[in-house]
Protein backbone atom coordinates (compact mmCIF):
# COMPACT_ATOMS: atom_id res chain seq x y z
CA UNK A 1 0.00 0.00 0.00
CA UNK A 2 0.93 3.36 -1.13
CA UNK A 3 2.40 5.66 2.42
CA UNK A 4 -0.08 8.58 2.64
CA UNK A 5 1.69 11.99 3.57
CA UNK A 6 0.46 14.39 6.33
CA UNK A 7 0.81 17.31 3.14
CA UNK A 8 2.45 20.59 4.23
CA UNK A 9 -0.15 21.83 6.26
CA UNK A 10 -0.65 19.29 8.99
CA UNK A 11 2.87 18.25 8.78
CA UNK A 12 3.36 22.17 9.96
CA UNK A 13 0.71 21.06 12.77
CA UNK A 14 2.05 17.81 13.97
CA UNK A 15 5.31 19.67 13.66
CA UNK A 16 4.44 22.50 16.12
CA UNK A 17 2.14 20.21 18.05
CA UNK A 18 5.51 17.84 19.22
CA UNK A 19 7.58 21.14 20.13
CA UNK A 20 5.26 22.31 22.25
CA UNK A 21 5.34 19.20 24.22
CA UNK A 22 1.75 18.07 22.93
CA UNK A 23 0.38 14.48 24.31
CA UNK A 24 1.45 12.26 21.26
CA UNK A 25 -2.10 11.24 21.78
CA UNK A 26 -3.90 14.13 20.55
CA UNK A 27 -1.51 14.53 18.11
CA UNK A 28 -2.98 11.59 16.53
CA UNK A 29 -6.33 11.79 17.22
CA UNK A 30 -7.35 14.25 14.26
CA UNK A 31 -5.91 11.48 11.67
CA UNK A 32 -7.50 8.74 13.33
CA UNK A 33 -11.47 11.04 13.00
CA UNK A 34 -9.82 11.62 9.19
CA UNK A 35 -10.48 8.07 9.09
CA UNK A 36 -6.04 7.08 8.90
CA UNK A 37 -5.24 3.81 10.54
CA UNK A 38 -3.28 3.84 13.68
CA UNK A 39 -0.09 2.77 12.32
CA UNK A 40 0.03 4.60 9.32
CA UNK A 41 -0.99 7.33 11.57
CA UNK A 42 1.86 6.70 14.06
CA UNK A 43 4.61 6.50 10.89
CA UNK A 44 3.40 9.82 9.48
CA UNK A 45 3.83 11.56 12.26
CA UNK A 46 7.00 10.38 13.66
CA UNK A 47 8.26 10.54 9.70
CA UNK A 48 7.34 14.68 9.90
CA UNK A 49 8.98 14.91 13.31
CA UNK A 50 11.83 12.92 12.45
CA UNK A 51 11.94 15.32 8.90
CA UNK A 52 12.20 18.30 10.97
CA UNK A 53 15.03 17.37 13.27
CA UNK A 54 17.23 16.56 10.27
CA UNK A 55 16.12 19.95 8.65
CA UNK A 56 16.93 21.84 11.88
CA UNK A 57 20.24 19.55 12.49
CA UNK A 58 21.37 20.75 8.85
CA UNK A 59 20.94 24.32 8.96
CA UNK A 60 22.19 24.98 12.77
CA UNK A 61 25.18 22.79 11.72
CA UNK A 62 24.53 20.36 14.29
CA UNK A 63 25.38 16.76 14.19
CA UNK A 64 22.65 14.55 13.93
CA UNK A 65 21.13 12.89 16.78
CA UNK A 66 21.56 8.89 17.62
CA UNK A 67 19.94 6.36 19.11
CA UNK A 68 20.92 6.14 22.21
CA UNK A 69 20.78 3.39 25.33
CA UNK A 70 17.76 4.72 27.94
CA UNK A 71 18.01 2.86 31.77
CA UNK A 72 14.76 4.55 32.58
CA UNK A 73 11.58 7.08 31.87
CA UNK A 74 11.36 10.04 33.85
CA UNK A 75 9.61 9.29 36.74
CA UNK A 76 9.76 5.12 36.00
CA UNK A 77 10.76 2.25 37.88
CA UNK A 78 12.82 2.79 40.37
CA UNK A 79 14.45 -0.87 39.86
CA UNK A 80 15.63 -2.34 36.93
CA UNK A 81 16.09 -5.77 35.56
CA UNK A 82 19.86 -6.86 35.19
CA UNK A 83 19.06 -10.33 34.58
CA UNK A 84 21.12 -11.99 37.28
CA UNK A 85 20.97 -8.54 39.85
CA UNK A 86 18.19 -6.26 40.20
CA UNK A 87 19.77 -2.58 40.09
CA UNK A 88 18.56 0.72 41.74
CA UNK A 89 17.48 4.04 40.16
CA UNK A 90 19.03 6.39 42.52
CA UNK A 91 18.85 9.78 40.60
CA UNK A 92 17.83 10.73 37.05
CA UNK A 93 18.63 13.50 34.59
CA UNK A 94 17.22 14.98 31.11
CA UNK A 95 20.33 16.99 30.30
CA UNK A 96 22.69 15.94 30.52
CA UNK A 97 21.07 12.29 30.21
CA UNK A 98 22.51 10.66 33.90
CA UNK A 99 21.01 8.29 35.56
CA UNK A 100 22.82 7.17 39.19
CA UNK A 101 22.78 3.27 39.34
CA UNK A 102 22.83 1.59 42.91
CA UNK A 103 23.55 -1.67 43.03
CA UNK A 104 25.14 -2.40 39.80
CA UNK A 105 27.92 -4.87 41.08
CA UNK A 106 28.24 -7.00 44.63
CA UNK A 107 31.02 -6.03 46.52
CA UNK A 108 32.63 -9.21 45.92
CA UNK A 109 32.59 -8.73 42.07
CA UNK A 110 34.00 -5.16 43.11
CA UNK A 111 36.60 -6.90 44.85
CA UNK A 112 37.35 -9.39 42.15
CA UNK A 113 37.58 -6.83 39.24
CA UNK A 114 40.05 -4.96 41.33
CA UNK A 115 42.56 -8.04 41.80
CA UNK A 116 42.39 -9.07 37.87
CA UNK A 117 43.41 -5.36 36.80
CA UNK A 118 45.93 -4.95 39.40
CA UNK A 119 49.03 -6.65 37.67
CA UNK A 120 47.80 -5.33 34.54
CA UNK A 121 48.10 -1.23 36.01
CA UNK A 122 49.76 0.69 33.46
CA UNK A 123 49.79 4.46 33.34
CA UNK A 124 46.24 5.99 31.97
CA UNK A 125 46.70 7.20 28.24
CA UNK A 126 44.06 9.23 26.73
CA UNK A 127 43.09 8.87 22.51
CA UNK A 128 45.56 10.61 20.60
CA UNK A 129 42.94 12.92 18.53
CA UNK A 130 46.01 13.42 15.93
CA UNK A 131 47.15 9.84 15.44
CA UNK A 132 44.14 7.63 16.76
CA UNK A 133 46.59 6.00 19.35
CA UNK A 134 47.03 5.83 22.98
CA UNK A 135 48.82 8.57 24.31
CA UNK A 136 49.96 9.75 28.34
CA UNK A 137 48.33 12.61 28.90
CA UNK A 138 48.88 14.92 31.94
CA UNK A 139 44.92 15.30 32.47
CA UNK A 140 44.48 11.34 33.65
CA UNK A 141 46.56 11.47 36.28
CA UNK A 142 45.41 7.51 36.97
CA UNK A 143 46.81 4.01 35.82
CA UNK A 144 44.45 1.77 34.32
CA UNK A 145 44.47 -1.41 31.95
CA UNK A 146 41.77 -2.42 29.63
CA UNK A 147 40.11 -6.07 29.30
CA UNK A 148 38.76 -7.51 25.40
CA UNK A 149 35.00 -8.10 25.60
CA UNK A 150 34.79 -11.67 27.56
CA UNK A 151 37.88 -11.69 27.96
CA UNK A 152 37.28 -13.64 31.62
CA UNK A 153 33.87 -14.81 33.09
CA UNK A 154 33.35 -11.44 35.71
CA UNK A 155 33.73 -9.33 32.58
CA UNK A 156 31.47 -11.90 30.72
CA UNK A 157 28.73 -11.09 33.40
CA UNK A 158 29.23 -7.68 33.96
CA UNK A 159 28.76 -7.18 30.20
CA UNK A 160 25.35 -9.23 29.79
CA UNK A 161 24.27 -7.38 32.82
CA UNK A 162 24.62 -3.74 31.27
CA UNK A 163 23.28 -5.07 27.58
CA UNK A 164 20.77 -6.16 29.51
CA UNK A 165 19.54 -3.04 31.53
CA UNK A 166 20.36 -1.03 29.11
CA UNK A 167 18.74 -3.26 26.14
CA UNK A 168 21.76 -2.34 23.99
CA UNK A 169 23.86 -4.98 22.50
CA UNK A 170 26.31 -6.89 23.89
CA UNK A 171 28.25 -6.29 20.73
CA UNK A 172 28.00 -2.73 20.86
CA UNK A 173 30.01 -2.63 23.83
CA UNK A 174 33.83 -1.89 24.48
CA UNK A 175 35.35 -4.59 26.56
CA UNK A 176 36.37 -2.69 30.01
CA UNK A 177 38.68 -0.50 31.09
CA UNK A 178 39.58 -0.36 35.23
CA UNK A 179 41.08 2.93 36.34
CA UNK A 180 43.36 3.44 39.99
CA UNK A 181 43.80 6.46 40.82
CA UNK A 182 45.89 7.05 43.93
CA UNK A 183 45.77 10.48 46.74
CA UNK A 184 45.50 13.75 43.98
CA UNK A 185 44.82 11.87 41.08
CA UNK A 186 41.89 13.41 38.66
CA UNK A 187 40.58 12.88 35.30
CA UNK A 188 40.10 16.13 34.05
CA UNK A 189 36.44 17.47 32.33
CA UNK A 190 36.19 16.16 28.64
CA UNK A 191 34.09 14.19 26.61
CA UNK A 192 33.64 10.54 25.89
CA UNK A 193 32.76 10.83 22.56
CA UNK A 194 35.32 11.00 19.67
CA UNK A 195 35.82 14.30 18.13
CA UNK A 196 34.40 13.85 14.47
CA UNK A 197 36.90 16.47 13.06
CA UNK A 198 40.37 15.18 14.50
CA UNK A 199 42.42 13.00 12.05
CA UNK A 200 42.90 10.61 14.77
CA UNK A 201 39.25 9.83 15.05
CA UNK A 202 38.62 7.94 11.67
CA UNK A 203 40.13 4.63 13.14
CA UNK A 204 38.38 4.76 16.20
CA UNK A 205 34.99 5.52 14.54
CA UNK A 206 36.18 2.87 11.76
CA UNK A 207 35.32 0.55 14.55
CA UNK A 208 31.81 0.78 15.83
CA UNK A 209 30.94 4.09 15.06
CA UNK A 210 30.84 6.88 18.07
CA UNK A 211 30.19 6.26 21.60
CA UNK A 212 26.82 7.22 22.35
CA UNK A 213 26.78 6.26 26.06
CA UNK A 214 29.45 5.81 29.21
CA UNK A 215 29.20 3.84 32.37
CA UNK A 216 31.30 4.25 34.98
CA UNK A 217 31.42 2.00 37.80
CA UNK A 218 32.44 2.55 41.09
CA UNK A 219 34.89 -0.50 42.54
CA UNK A 220 35.28 1.01 46.20
CA UNK A 221 34.43 3.83 47.96
CA UNK A 222 37.28 6.18 47.78
CA UNK A 223 37.92 7.78 51.81
CA UNK A 224 37.31 10.81 50.40
CA UNK A 225 37.24 13.03 47.25
CA UNK A 226 36.58 10.93 43.87
CA UNK A 227 33.61 12.26 42.73
CA UNK A 228 32.26 12.14 39.25
CA UNK A 229 31.41 15.46 38.51
CA UNK A 230 29.39 16.70 35.38
CA UNK A 231 30.43 20.52 35.43
CA UNK A 232 27.97 21.87 33.12
CA UNK A 233 25.44 21.74 35.38
CA UNK A 234 27.29 21.31 38.52
CA UNK A 235 26.13 18.21 39.38
CA UNK A 236 28.32 15.15 41.07
CA UNK A 237 28.45 11.65 41.92
CA UNK A 238 29.86 10.16 45.00
CA UNK A 239 32.13 7.47 44.06
CA UNK A 240 30.47 4.60 46.30
CA UNK A 241 31.53 1.02 45.74
CA UNK A 242 29.11 -1.20 43.48
CA UNK A 243 27.22 1.75 42.33
CA UNK A 244 27.33 3.49 39.04
CA UNK A 245 26.95 6.43 36.91
CA UNK A 246 25.51 5.76 33.55
CA UNK A 247 25.14 9.12 31.00
CA UNK A 248 24.38 9.45 27.14
CA UNK A 249 25.19 11.76 24.48
CA UNK A 250 22.96 11.59 21.69
CA UNK A 251 25.84 13.51 19.58
CA UNK A 252 29.43 14.33 19.73
CA UNK A 253 28.67 18.08 20.50
CA UNK A 254 28.69 20.37 23.68
CA UNK A 255 25.30 20.59 23.15
CA UNK A 256 24.61 17.54 24.98
CA UNK A 257 26.25 19.00 28.75
CA UNK A 258 27.94 15.25 28.81
CA UNK A 259 31.28 17.69 29.82
CA UNK A 260 32.30 15.03 33.25
CA UNK A 261 35.45 14.54 34.79
CA UNK A 262 36.58 12.57 37.95
CA UNK A 263 37.23 15.13 40.73
CA UNK A 264 40.55 14.71 42.77
CA UNK A 265 41.03 11.86 45.34
CA UNK A 266 41.43 13.61 48.57
CA UNK A 267 42.69 10.59 50.70
CA UNK A 268 42.54 6.87 49.77
CA UNK A 269 42.51 5.38 46.05
CA UNK A 270 39.94 5.60 43.62
CA UNK A 271 39.28 2.39 41.87
CA UNK A 272 36.63 2.56 38.68
CA UNK A 273 35.69 0.55 35.81
CA UNK A 274 33.79 2.12 32.49
CA UNK A 275 32.05 0.40 29.86
CA UNK A 276 31.35 2.81 26.73
CA UNK A 277 28.90 1.95 24.27
CA UNK A 278 28.70 1.88 20.58
CA UNK A 279 26.53 3.03 18.13
CA UNK A 280 27.53 -0.27 16.23
CA UNK A 281 29.21 -3.45 16.73
CA UNK A 282 32.41 -2.68 18.07
CA UNK A 283 35.13 -5.13 17.08
O1 LIG B 1 36.73 8.37 37.41
C1 LIG B 1 35.75 8.96 36.98
O2 LIG B 1 34.88 9.30 37.75
C2 LIG B 1 35.71 9.27 35.55
C3 LIG B 1 35.46 10.54 35.19
C4 LIG B 1 35.42 10.84 33.86
C5 LIG B 1 35.88 8.33 34.57
C6 LIG B 1 35.81 8.72 33.24
N1 LIG B 1 35.56 9.95 32.90
C7 LIG B 1 35.99 7.79 32.13
O3 LIG B 1 36.39 6.64 32.40
O4 LIG B 1 35.71 8.18 30.99
ZN1 LIG C 1 35.08 10.08 30.70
Amino acid sequence: MEKRSLGPELERWVVAQAIAGNDPGNVLQPLLDDGWGEQEAVDAVAAAVNAYVARTAEQSGLPMPERVPVPTEPNGASSLDGGDREVHVLASMLLPRVAVLGGLLSEEECDAMIELARPKLKRSTTVDPDSGGDMVHAARTSHGTSFVRGENALCARIEARIARLLDWPLEHGEGLQVLNYGPGAQYEPHYDYFDPEASGSAVTLSRGGQRVASVVMYLNTPERGGATVFPDVHFEVAAVRGNAVFFSYDRPHPMTKSLHGGAPVLAGEKWIATKWLRIAPHA
